[in-house]
């Protein structure tokens, strides 16, 4: 996979040299470039920003550098025997919310390119050109702020990359996590039986898979229900078998409608 970052922050994505994706760009899994949104300045002080027309708070990424910052990481992957254009990214408070669906897709492509705004954000023409070239679209972590895109990327780049063939040792890993069935995780533990005077729940230790497998299932359903009702009401019900439609009940969920809700 190809992934291509424009910052004027290169130094940000330093970690993206280090353990798994490290490796990963060792082993030739994925090819990453980081690109200086400044070399495509042209005026004396390396302009990157202007206030807001209209008004307002904060500063605005001018769009000037940004036309051939995109059109440079286009050419070099062409050039390179990319069957392009990538997908464009940009990292943004009021993009659409990145999901581990979304990152399912955004691994499926050959080529993703990121564009990193600062400050309020980036003057809205440059994805609109943008979007005459490639597809473009504005992801968001979550509804906070943060100060730039730079940090956004390494979670994302993380997220896709672990996901890549080859990346992670053990792939049943990634069929066990939270969010790979819509649902939390059941919490894990390890050696030693008993720590400062706590026991790991007795089921674990019982050497029954099939009563391990229904205990992570009732703590997987039990903890969306506490910390993630959101998940749990928008998840289809056919996932369910009759012993979670036994379980939900006992915390108050209900199948109603074709959809779980709490009555
Ligand atoms: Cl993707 N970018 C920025 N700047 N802030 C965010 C975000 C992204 N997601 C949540 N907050």
């Amino acid at each position: 996979m190809r992934l291509d970052v424009v910052t004027i922050f290169p130094e940000y994505l330093a970690p993206l040299d280090l353990s798994l994706i490290g490796r990963a760009r060792a082993a030739g899994l994925v090819d990453l470039r980081v690109h200086d949104l400044r070399e495509h300045t042209t005026d004396r002080h390396r302009t990157v920003d202007d206030a807001p027309l209209g008004g307002g708070a904060g500063m605005v990424m001018r769009p000037e550098p940004w036309g051939p910052a995109l059109a440079e990481v286009v050419r070099a992957g062409r050039a390179d025997g990319l069957a392009g254009p990538p997908h464009l990214l940009v990292p943004s408070p009021a993009g659409q919310p990145l999901t581990q669906q979304v990152v399912h897709e955004l691994a499926a492509q050959p080529w993703l390119a990121f564009a990193c705004g600062r400050y309020e954000g980036v003057d809205e023409r440059v994805l609109e050109e943008a979007a005459e070239a490639m597809p473009v679209t504005p992801v968001s972590l979550g509804d906070y702020v943060l100060n730039g895109g730079e940090v956004a990327v390494l979670a994302i780049v993380e997220a896709v990359v672990r996901l890549l063939p080859g990346v992670v040792g053990n792939p049943a890993s990634l069929v066990e996590e939270s969010h790979a069935d819509g649902l939390l995780e059941a919490p894990v533990y390890t050696r030693p039986a008993v720590w400062q005077g706590r026991e790991v729940p007795e089921v674990l230790l019982s050497g029954h898979h099939a009563r391990i497998a229904r205990w992570r299932r009732e703590q997987s359903l039990a903890r969306t229900a506490r910390r993630r009702p959101d998940l749990l009401a928008a998840l289809d019900p056919a996932v369910l078998d009759a012993a979670d439609v036994a379980f939900l009940a006992t915390l108050g969920w209900h199948v109603h409608g074709g959809r779980l809700s709490r009555r």
